[in-house]
């Protein structure tokens, strides 16, 4: 049945049929899709399968990517409340997209998943600077600062997780709070969270849910 639904809901998705791919969605749950299939395995791979068409035979348009993208914002938003939620209570985390990079689906995924294991997540949104991240993290009494960035250059630029590193260390707090990173260029490069001077990456939201826990129990 899955294999059905998500051609269907790639299909609507590749016409950039907002509505149909809505539809698509909410009958799935209601057939009992769980939320988590939905983002996880319906509308996340949908979003990479696209770009595969766009890279390799030019079939989908850098526009249409950027509607589906916003379909796939719209379903992420209304399913993250929906996930299974945990008891106990956890950390404070602050996150945020990178200076000058304005991808924020991968991020919303990873603070809606943090969330939903009740962490208290502190989303500063998109285009983040560097010291913004300290800010907020200092105010909010986080222990960790994650930091998501899809480009290359947003991630290792001057206005990266190297310079919210500089910081922290000017204000001796690196015992304190630890930089978490993850978005495409670490995916890509496994080691490049190391160049970086982060803590540590995770692959995707799931990991990124383990990742936080064994920070925070080893800061206690
Ligand atoms: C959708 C998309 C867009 C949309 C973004 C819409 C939005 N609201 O987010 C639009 C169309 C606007 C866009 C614009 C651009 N894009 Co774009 N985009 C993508 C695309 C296809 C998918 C990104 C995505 O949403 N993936 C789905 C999510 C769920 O995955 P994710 O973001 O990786 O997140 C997961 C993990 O990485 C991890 N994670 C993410 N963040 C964090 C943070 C922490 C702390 C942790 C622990 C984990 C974690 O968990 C997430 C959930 O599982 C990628 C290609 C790709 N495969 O990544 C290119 C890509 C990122 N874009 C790219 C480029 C070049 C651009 C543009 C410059 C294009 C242009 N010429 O205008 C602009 C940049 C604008 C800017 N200044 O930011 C390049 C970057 C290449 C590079 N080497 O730097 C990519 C890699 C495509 C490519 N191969 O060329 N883009």
């Amino acid at each position: 049945m899955l294999n059905e639904i998500i051609e269907e809901y790639y299909s609507s998705l590749f016409d950039t049929d907002y509505v149909g791919a809505l539809a698509v969605i909410h009958n799935a749950k209601k057939e009992g899709v769980t939320p988590e299939e939905i983002v996880f395995e319906i509308v996340i791979p949908s979003i990479d399968r696209m770009l595969q068409s766009f890279l390799l035979n030019q079939e989908a348009s850098i526009s249409q990517h950027f509607l589906a993208s916003k379909i796939s914002e719209q379903i992420v938003d209304e399913m993250l409340p929906l996930f299974q939620q945990k008891t106990e209570k956890n950390g404070n985390i602050v996150l945020g997209t990178s200076f000058g990079d304005f991808h924020g689906l991968g991020r919303k995924i990873v603070s809606g998943c943090l969330r939903a294991n009740l962490y208290n997540v502190i989303d500063l949104g998109l285009n983040v600077n560097p010291q913004k991240f300290i800010e907020e993290a200092i105010n909010n009494d986080a222990q960790i600062i994650g930091i998501s960035s899809m480009m290359v250059h947003s991630a290792v630029g001057e206005n990266g997780c190297l310079k919210v590193k500089e910081l922290l260390k000017e204000k001796k707090l690196t015992d304190k709070i630890k930089v978490i990173v993850g978005g495409a260029p670490y995916r890509f490069d496994k080691e490049l969270y190391k160049k970086v001077d982060a803590d540590g990456w995770a692959e995707n939201a799931i990991q990124s849910i383990k990742l936080v826990g064994e920070i925070i129990e080893e800061l206690k």
